[in-house]
């Protein structure tokens, strides 16, 4: 690994990914750094403009509280997400963002988002707490914002962290590579904020053949944020708590607008609306069954139970959901009118943040004022922040923590120096686009008051370990050289595993025993046990990752990313000995929900030295 140059950036709060949390963070660590005289720096895998899940944009802005205007309280914000999580929540840290969310929803706006109005000049809500926005350029103004806090000079793109820095438990950096230049990247800091996001492609996805990549998660975010924090030795929670998104079928489009803003009905081929025939079937789940709205989970369940009984293709009834808003207004003028403004509306809808459904309409002569669309369950994804929970376990702030959930700064990981927000904090769901963006400024803003207030001293850096990690991430590379010519064919070689083959082996035995789609999201004591005796051989194999380029190596360190995400999740549902999200995941060994003794967080760490992991129950204390 001569050829690789070895760049050093030295800096005193290192932000991780460049997404929605990250470039929260950024900003508001530039204004507190620039008065406290400390340097910031971040990194991202990709280009920031177009980065992480928003890359694409969005249509909706789905955390604003409205406190300012009196629609809602913190209180009520809480209730909604507690309930939407089947009782796990952490309300402080919901609590917290809740209350300074909408100060970065009127920062969006300042940045120049459009975000729609009505007549009177006020916010057109999707839902009770959704804002319409036209936000096919949302990430590259929220990007423009963060590069102009923090300058180009201290912002690295294109680089690819693979893991943490240690000085003994206390994390002092990160390591990766350019996945354009030969260089090897180390990052020596005092603080680390960690936001690179959840995971995608952990489980096999539905779709097939060149579409393979297509998911609802996007392809860029393969579980960095869950290696990195395990590696350094921080304590996560929630890690069984994926999320099933239902989405329009095979191009994954948005269902929000249809169900809140049309108000559009979804029903099995029958023309039975599953929410209200399968209702009986809510009373199992109480109390969070008879919750307004219900579960999303549970709204995933009412829906797989048609299904699994042979009534699908599901349908979401667009075409009657425009005719009946179009038939309130009485003037035939003003109707048509209003048809025509509905049908921009639901195309705009994917337009903004998911092109490919719009194509896929076109390709199938789909005019939703005239046809049904095919919604269906999607593959399970790891994302945190939005109705999944997975993530590190981090201190929440003083004023509304209880004493155990508080360790002196909010965001700070139990791992010392090494804060996490948005996908990368657990347990505080439903913060979306606007709350992780939230997030990153609360926790940028606690890590400069932590480099100020204790003045930590700079990491102890071993030469030789350095060396070790280098040898480490580029040791694919090497592999492959070594072995190419033992085979006649690339991707086929007993010396080495090319990442795609590695990745369609991962995704098989998590979709086969881990509850994917294959199983209907359902899965059982020994499946699971299963599923970690071919993970342990998987592991042994991805010693053996073989890459032929730079871009190849990324896919190789995604995988292993993924590896990781894959056996924490498993271990995690394994322990929790009931099922409490059906809709999400069924353990057909425990079917119902245990109140008594599974009303916790599942907490995990990894021992990276010995290879061990440790499970726990946390209480869940209630704060309203
Ligand atoms: O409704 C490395 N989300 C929605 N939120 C909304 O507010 N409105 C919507 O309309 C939303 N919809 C939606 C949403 C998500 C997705 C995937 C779709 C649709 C299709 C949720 C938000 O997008 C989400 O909550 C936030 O983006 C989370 O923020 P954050 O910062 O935790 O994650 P990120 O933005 O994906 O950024 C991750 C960054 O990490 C980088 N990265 N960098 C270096 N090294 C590595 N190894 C890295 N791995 C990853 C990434 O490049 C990225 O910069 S709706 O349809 O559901
Ligand atoms: P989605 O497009 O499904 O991500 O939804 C966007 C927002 O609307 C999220 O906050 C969802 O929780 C919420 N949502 C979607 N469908 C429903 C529904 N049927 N009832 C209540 N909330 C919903």
């Amino acid at each position: 690994m001569a050829n690789f140059e070895t760049v050093v950036v030295e800096t005193d709060l290192l932000i991780l990914g460049g997404g929605m949390a990250a470039c929260g963070a950024a900003v508001e660590a530039a204004y507190w750094a620039k008065k406290a005289g400390l340097k910031v720096a971040l990194v991202d895998k990709a280009a920031m403009d177009r980065s992480g899940a928003v890359a694409m944009g969005l249509s909706a802005i789905n955390q604003y509280v409205g406190l300012k205007d009196g629609a809602n309280t913190i209180e009520d914000y809480v209730n909604y997400v507690r309930n939407d999580l089947m009782g796990i929540t952490r309300e402080d840290l919901v609590a917290s963002i809740a209350r300074h969310v909408d100060s970065t929803v009127h920062l969006f706006e300042k940045w120049g988002l459009p975000i729609w109005k009505d007549k009177e000049g006020n916010y057109v809500h999707e839902g009770r707490w959704q804002l319409m926005i036209n936000g096919e350029s949302y990430k590259i103004i929220v990007a423009e914002a963060a590069k102009n806090a923090l300058g180009m000079d201290n912002i690295y793109e294109r680089v690819f962290i693979t893991g943490p820095l240690m000085d003994g438990d206390r994390c002092v950096g990160a390591v990766g590579f350019s996945v354009r230049e030969d260089k090897f990247y180390v990052f020596k800091s005092r603080a680390t904020l960690v936001a690179m996001g959840g995971a995608v492609g952990v489980f096999k996805p539905r779709s097939s053949g060149e579409g393979a990549g297509r998911a609802w998660y996007p392809p860029f975010n393969s579980g960095a944020s869950t290696y990195f924090t395990l590696m350094a030795g921080a304590e996560l929670t929630c890690q069984e708590v994926r999320f099933i998104p239902v989405r329009f079928k095979d191009a994954y489009g948005p269902v929000g607008a249809w169900f809140l803003l049309f108000k559009s009905r979804a029903t099995n081929a029958l023309g039975e609306t599953y929410m209200e025939t399968r209702r009986p079937e809510l009373d199992k789940w109480v109390p969070y069954g008879h919750v307004k709205p219900v579960p999303a989970n549970l709204r995933n369940w009412l829906m797989m139970l048609d299904v699994m009984d042979g009534k699908g293709p599901i349908y979401m009834r667009t075409e009657e959901a425009i005719k009946k808003i179009a038939a309130s207004e009485s003037d035939p003028k003003k109707a048509k009118r209003k048809l025509k403004e509905l049908e921009a509306e639901a195309w705009e809808d994917f337009l903004d943040m998911t092109i490919s459904q719009a194509l896929l309409w076109a390709a199938t002569n789909t005019q939703p004022e005239e046809k049904s669309s095919e919604i269906a369950a999607a593959e399970p994804y790891f994302i945190g922040s939005h109705s999944g929970a997975s993530g590190a376990w981090v201190s929440g702030p003083k004023d509304l923590a209880p004493a155990d959930y508080f360790w002196g700064y909010e965001n700070l990981s139990t791992t010392p120096s090494m804060f996490c927000a948005g996908d990368a904090s657990g347990a505080s769901s439903h913060k979306f686009s606007s709350g992780s963006l939230t997030e990153g400024r609360i926790a940028a803003k606690s890590a400069i008051r932590y480099l100020v207030n204790e003045n930590p001293p700079a990491g102890n850096y071993d030469d030789a370990e350095l060396e070790r990690l280098k040898e480490e991430i580029f040791r694919p590379l090497s592999v492959y050289a070594e072995n190419k010519d033992k085979t006649t064919q690339v991707d086929v070689n007993p010396h080495y595993i090319l990442p795609k083959m590695f990745q369609m082996r991962l995704q098989k035995m998590m979709d086969e025993y881990a509850g994917g789609v294959t199983a209907q999201f359902t899965t059982s004591k020994a499946n699971l046990e299963k599923c970690l005796e071919l993970l342990a051989f998987l592991k042994e194999d991805s010693e053996k990752l073989g890459a032929r380029d730079l871009h190849e190596l990324m896919r190789a360190w995604e995988n292993k990313h993924r590896m990781y995400q894959a056996e924490v999740h498993v271990r995690t549902i394994l322990f929790r000995e009931e099922t409490r999200w059906p809709g999400y995941y069924f353990r057909s060994d425990f079917p119902s929900m245990d109140e008594e003794n599974w009303k916790v967080f599942v907490n995990s760490k990894y021992d990276p030295k010995t290879g061990e992991w440790t499970l726990r129950k946390v209480p869940v204390v209630n704060m309203f």
